[in-house]
């Protein structure tokens, strides 16, 4: 057994177009169980600490404040392999590529934006899925 656990944003496109249970509902449909789950408007703070590996590339500034344009849900999923899992489903960063059945693949594309808009963020290694459950749930 490999029992993990992710964070998975729905980002502010995503709650906007209303995709919030789409995504949900493709997290739970796999499999993983939702384990923590609230809806709240981030501020700078936050997302610096969120986005700390992206520190000095171009695209942070505009991510940041696509990231404070609206409310984003974070939730954090369970399950064995969910880190992968969960990457896998959401499909890679850039939404035109993203294969057809993936979250981005399917419900985003490219809005000819500076930042990428591709619906979810998913943590990427089990010490990134640490650092941001607790950045978003301290709780847990
Ligand atoms: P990921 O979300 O697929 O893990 P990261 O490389 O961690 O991708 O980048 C974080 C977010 O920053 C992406 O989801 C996307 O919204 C945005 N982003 C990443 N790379 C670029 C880029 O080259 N141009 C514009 N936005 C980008
Ligand atoms: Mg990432």
């Amino acid at each position: 057994m490999n029992i993990e656990r992710t964070l998975i944003l729905v980002k502010p496109d995503g709650v906007a177009r209303g995709l919030t249970g789409e995504v949900i509902s493709r997290v739970e449909h796999k499999g993983y169980k939702v384990v923590a789950l609230r809806m709240l408007q981030a501020d700078r703070a936050l997302l610096l600490k969120h986005y700390a590996e992206h520190e000095g590339k171009p695209f942070l500034e505009p991510l940041v404040e696509f990231m404070m344009s609206g409310p984003l849900v974070a939730l954090v999923a369970e399950g064995n392999r969910v880190i992968e899992g969960f990457r896998k489903l959401a499909g890679v960063t850039d939404p035109t590529v993203a294969e057809p059945g993936t979250i981005r693949g399917d419900l985003a594309r490219d809005q000819g934006t500076k930042v990428i808009q591709n619906i979810v963020h998913g943590s990427d290694s089990v010490e990134s899925a640490t650092r941001e459950i607790a950045i978003f749930f301290p709780e847990l």
